[in-house]
């Protein structure tokens, strides 16, 4: 059993691992950057160790430092939170050859799943169903041609080493094909240091729907429902909710049991996310995410589990704490994400935070590293909270989210607070009739 964690990330993440192990009764390490020094972490964290200066890549990211901070507390394991390190395969090698454990998946299945080729024949060979496109990788424009003919246009052109909208390059007709392709492939090699793309038939108009799995390492897998996170600008999302406006309890059901048996398959441990684009009530598999994410909490909310809290049991080696039975979605869950950015163009708003108030009552968790005084640093993510509300179904979480708004005070600073206001008036989204396409859209004429 672990007696000590140490947590490698920062903001609200942090946080909300430190919450875990303290109802654990496991003893948390809090990492920091010279930035950071009197971020909420470190204060809420049994001990806390500086790691470097303030870039992340010296820092966050600088393998040593962080393999150094556990030695120096004596932690026996790292929790990743997400981005940072939390996908990072060489990473997790380095920490299990160091005698400590990763609280995530094995590298084996990470490096799997950031080849986004070997992630789709994977979850093909598991009976996933796939958006059509080229099996594996295309080597020259020729084939390119010989496969957007069979599956006809539009095709999108994507970087094996891609993924969250990374390298990617649509060809509406015959005539885009040559050109997206060679960009694809040059901006791959300049991004990724790999020019290996792929073709996909484009999806006009579907919606980004995710599955949440958990596995325990040993073979045994289990769903959490999908979430609905189709309202993201320039891939960055801004509104989730579990469970999706438009999937049914038999669609879940079905979607959800091909998830869990293909991680299961593969003996995959802890949290994962399966992504697809669904469109006209089919399914197609694009990524699987393999750490836990942002927007977990509303997963979370509708089906009253920890996830943090199962991600340390399973490596632990104990066994998760629930079988797929006892699993059932109550309710309907919404997170905002509260950007510290200035409308109408999202610019990066850090600086002195003056008063600050968070929402309470029924059905309304805040999770945020902000407290009045602090401030935000400008060299990390500009996410500062993110509000999830529960109710007993859509409508009342929607007015249930309106009134938990209308509470929090954020000042000092500019926030995509006002944006959230304006989008619950929208008729699309009180009646969750929203694709990839309409916050966008929305935003060109309402905003900018
Ligand atoms: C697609 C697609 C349409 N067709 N693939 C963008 C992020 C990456 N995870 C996959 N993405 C897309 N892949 C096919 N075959 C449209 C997108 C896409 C998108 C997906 C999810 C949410 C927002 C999006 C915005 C633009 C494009």
């Amino acid at each position: 059993m672990f007696q000590k964690i140490l947590i490698a990330n920062r903001g609200e993440i942090a946080l909300r691992v430190i919450r875990a192990c303290r109802e654990m009764g496991i003893r948390s390490v809090a990492v920091h950057s010279t930035a950071d020094s009197d971020a909420m972490h470190v204060r809420l964290a049994d001990e806390s160790v500086c790691i470097g200066p303030p870039p992340s890549s010296q820092s966050y990211l600088a393998f040593p430092n962080i393999i150094s901070a556990c030695e120096i507390t004596g932690a026996d394991a790292i929790h990743p939170g997400y981005g940072f390190l939390s996908e990072n395969a060489s990473f997790v090698q380095i920490v299990e050859d160091h005698g400590l454990a990763f609280i995530g998946p094995t590298a084996e299945h990470i490096r799997v799943m950031g080849d986004k080729i070997a992630a789709k024949e994977t979850m093909k060979a598991l009976g996933v169903p796939c958006v059509p496109g080229s099996d594996g990788g295309v080597p020259d424009v020729e084939t390119a041609r010989i496969v957007a003919d069979q599956i006809g246009y539009p095709v999108i052109v994507k970087a094996t080493a891609g993924g969250g909208g990374r390298g990617m390059k649509l060809a509406p007709t015959a005539d885009d094909l040559e050109h997206a392709f060679q960009t694809a492939r040059s901006e791959a090699k300049a991004a990724f240091g790999n020019d290996e793309v792929y073709l996909e038939k484009y999806l006009t108009r579907p919606r980004h729907i995710e599955v949440q799995v958990f596995g325990d390492g040993k073979g045994r897998a289990v769903h959490l429902g999908e979430r609905d996170c189709s309202l993201q600008r320039r891939h960055q999302k801004v509104m989730e909710e579990a469970p999706g406006p438009a999937i049914t309890a038999e669609m879940r059901a079905h979607i959800g049991k091909v998830c869990a048996d293909a991680v299961a398959g593969i003996n995959y441990i802890g949290a994962g996310t399966i992504e697809f684009l669904y469109e006209d009530g089919e399914f197609f598999f694009i990524e699987m995410n393999t750490r836990l994410q942002v927007e977990h909490p509303v997963t979370e909310a509708v089906f009253g589990v920890d996830l943090v809290r199962e991600q340390i049991r399973v490596a632990q080696g104990e066994p998760m704490s629930f079988v797929q039975d006892e699993l059932e979605v109550l309710g309907h869950a919404i997170e905002v994400r509260i950007n510290a950015e200035k409308l109408p163009n999202f610019t990066p708003s850090p600086g002195n935070v003056g008063m600050y108030h968070a929402p309470g009552g029924l059905g309304v968790r805040m999770d945020s590293a902000l407290y009045s005084g602090y401030t935000i640093p400008p060299y990390y993510d500009s996410l500062v909270a993110k509000l999830i509300v529960r109710g007993r179904d859509r409508p009342e979480a929607l007015s249930r989210l309106q009134r938990a708004l209308s509470e929090l005070v954020i000042e000092g600073i500019d926030t995509t607070l006002p944006l959230f206001d304006a989008l619950l008036r929208e008729p699309a989204i009180q009646t969750g009739s929203y694709d990839i396409h309409w916050l966008e859209k929305w935003l060109a004429g309402n905003l900018e």
